[in-house]
């Protein structure tokens, strides 16, 4: 039996109001407007039919916005405020600010936002790497002692040490470089030279990580500067420390603790739910929390616990990033992306969730207290009311893990199996492409990759990442372009909720060959590998950073004169601007989906959409069809083959 749980604050169930629940007649055509994998619209029609709210339902009811928040005009960062800028003779806030500072400090701080999230993550990554290096952090250790050393010597430390030894030398190198005060960091420096020249002269080169976003939070008080321009190019530099410092630092030191992922299989959506075990999805970002989890639920005592409560054992499954981590290393199952997380709820099987930060709905324990489902919240800085806080740290995360699984297990009896819905058929998916992994499917080297490019078989690269918005149809942006770019021989690379996306829709499988174009489909086929590859979560899009390094310096050009380029579809989270930004001031250009809310600043636009490039040979773009955004990104590529000559 569990040990005894913290007491929880009761929170009631959210229900969608009365008057605004959908009728039976219109469940599937408001299924069909909202989602577009069958397993999704499948349970979203059963939560419609018992009224359970969603965030479909939030949305609906924010409808119509705020025209002044959506467009950037408006302001609440102090006092004398808040402000809207209305026109006529409402065109400066109290203080004075314009609608173009206005715009640029917001959008510099949701740039640093998203910078801190992926950083602060990166960081407990890497603390966690010291405890188990001096022995504090039962549960945890270097699995892949290579890659270590690897990083090790990239830090300049010692190889001659033990693995612990060299292990907390890194990561005692590693967390200096948070607040350096060297002025440099040291994984910028994989960028080929003149890549980094580039940035120095541009200004985006940072010097530590959280001194960038320091100084953003810095400047976006009311009275440091005007000049909008100032405010965007630290916007650039503190992602580029978000990108090339803690994300990058979250992802190798997630690798040398967890293993670097390998080419596996697994399944994907909500069908990965099993009606006769205890089913526990983990949901978040950092896989401290998840790895432990998993390694807990395999104990044989703890199986056979759940023998003894009924269940033929127990079945963990992912949701979000922390579930793409154990997707990429573990072949974990994965239940859905960002928008699915209240549905694996609302299907009646789950007997627990437990969640670390980022993503999080902050009404998961009212969607929990509709059913029998345990919310269990393990971060001091992500307690959910209402869901059971059980907090995690590298010392007691055995023991905590134990008892949240002991609990869920002990609640699969409360299961009210009329009220199931477990759709069947979830997908299968190949995933596990790290860099290190696609240079092993290679024979060793990115080269034949790149000879691919330059032959024209590939006509290039395409990053698609990021969220799900409920602005957009559930994954259809991430799956309408991903088809559209490999039907034209363009090699799609995601991460995040995007490659879930793509899974569910048969994408990362072999056989979506048959959708790719002539010559995408004969080096994928080759090779028995997909023509969109899954390269992780969120933090792993500093993958995809070491992948355009490695192909550039391979290639003996800088990053911004490959034939490559971002995509986010869906995004919704401010990770995802940082992400954008941080691709774009590497050289990759960026197609946005939703418009982010810099609208009411021409001055702002122009400078993100053009003016950009003339500094660092990139931009964004914003294009909510993804079928224009196609033409816009495959052009892209086309240019950029033409200035190499090929
Ligand atoms: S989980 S940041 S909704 S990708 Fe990383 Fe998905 Fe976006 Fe969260």
């Amino acid at each position: 039996m569990a040990d005894e749980l913290p007491e929880i604050i009761s929170v009631e169930c959210l229900r969608v109001p009365l008057a605004k629940k959908t009728k039976p007649e219109e469940i599937d055509q408001k299924a069909e407007e909202r989602a577009l994998d069958r397993a999704t619209k499948e349970v979203l029609k059963k939560t419609m039919r018992e009224g359970t709210d969603t965030v479909w339902d939030r949305y609906e009811r924010q409808q119509p916005p705020c025209k002044y928040c959506s467009e950037g005009i408006s302001c609440q960062r102090c006092a004398m405020g808040p402000c809207r800028l209305m026109g006529g003779d409402r065109t400066r806030g109290v203080c004075g600010a314009d609608a173009d500072l206005m715009v640029a400090r917001n959008l510099l701080d949701t740039i640093a936002t998203g910078a801190a999230s992926h950083s602060d993550h990166g960081r407990e990554v890497v603390e966690t790497l010291l405890k188990a290096a001096r022995g504090e952090a039962k549960g945890y250790s270097v699995k892949d002692e290579e890659k270590m050393r690897r990083l090790a010597k990239e830090y300049g430390i010692d190889p001659g040490l033990s693995i612990d030894k060299a292990a907390e030398m890194l990561a005692l190198a590693m967390l200096e470089e948070f607040g350096t005060i060297k002025g440099e960091m040291q994984m910028p420096k994989r960028a080929p030279d003149t890549n980094i020249a580039l940035w120095k002269s541009a200004g985006i080169l940072p010097r530590s990580i959280d001194r960038e976003v320091v100084e953003a939070m810095h400047r976006v008080h009311m009275g440091v500067g005007m000049d909008y321009h100032g405010f965007l190019v630290h916007g650039v530099k503190t992602s580029m420390a978000d990108g090339w410092g803690g994300s990058m630092m979250g992802t190798e030191i997630s690798d040398v603790m967890f293993g670097t992922p390998t080419i596996q299989r697994s399944k994907v959506n909500l069908g990965v739910l099993k009606h006769d075990e205890v089913n526990i999805s983990l949901h978040g970002h950092n896989p401290i929390l998840s790895e432990m989890i998993v390694k807990v639920a395999a104990l044989p005592e703890m199986v056979q616990a759940a023998k003894d409560v009924g269940a033929n054992g127990i079945n963990i499954v992912g949701l979000c990033c922390t579930g793409n981590e154990l997707l990429m290393r573990k072949g974990i199952p994965q239940a859905g992306n960002h928008l699915d997380q209240e549905l694996v709820i609302t299907t009646g099987a789950l007997e627990a969730m437990i969640v670390d930060y980022q993503c999080i709905f902050p009404t998961l324990s009212n969607t929990a207290a509709c059913y029998h489902t345990k919310l269990f919240s393990t971060s001091p800085k992500a307690v959910i009311t209402g869901g059971y806080y059980m907090e995690i740290t590298p010392e007691n995360a055995f023991e905590q893990s134990r008892r949240m699984v002991q609990a869920a297990i002990d609640n699969y009896p409360n299961r009210m199996k009329e009220r199931v819905l477990i759709p069947d058929r979830p997908v299968e998916a190949m995933v596990g492409f790290s860099v290190e992994a696609i240079k092993n499917a290679l024979g060793g080297s990115l080269k034949p990759l790149l000879d691919a490019v330059l032959s024209g078989k590939i006509r290039g690269c395409a990053g698609i990442v990021g969220c799900n918005n409920p602005h957009i149809k559930h994954d259809y942006g991430h799956v309408t372009l991903a088809k559209e770019l490999i039907k034209r021989d363009v090699l799609c690379v995601e991460t995040g909720c995007s490659s879930i996306a793509c899974a569910k829709a048969g994408l990362l499988q072999p056989e979506a060959i048959d959708q790719a174009g002539k010559g995408l489909k004969e080096v994928c086929g080759s090779l028995g590998i997909p023509p969109v590859l899954h390269m992780g979560s969120c933090v792993d899009n500093s993958r995809i950073l070491n992948l355009v390094a490695e192909l550039a310096r391979l290639a003996n050009v800088r990053i911004d004169q490959l034939p490559v380029v971002g995509a986010a579809p869906e995004w919704y989270s401010p990770k995802a601007v940082a992400i954008g930004s941080y691709f774009v001031g590497s050289g990759v250009s960026v197609c946005l989906g939703p418009m982010p809310h810099i609208g009411g600043s021409a001055n702002v636009v122009k400078m993100l959409t053009d003016d950009l490039e003339g500094a660092i040979n990139a931009k964004f773009w914003v294009e909510a069809n993804p079928k224009n955004a196609v033409a816009l990104m495959y052009d892209h590529i086309e240019t950029k083959r033409k200035a190499l000559g090929i």
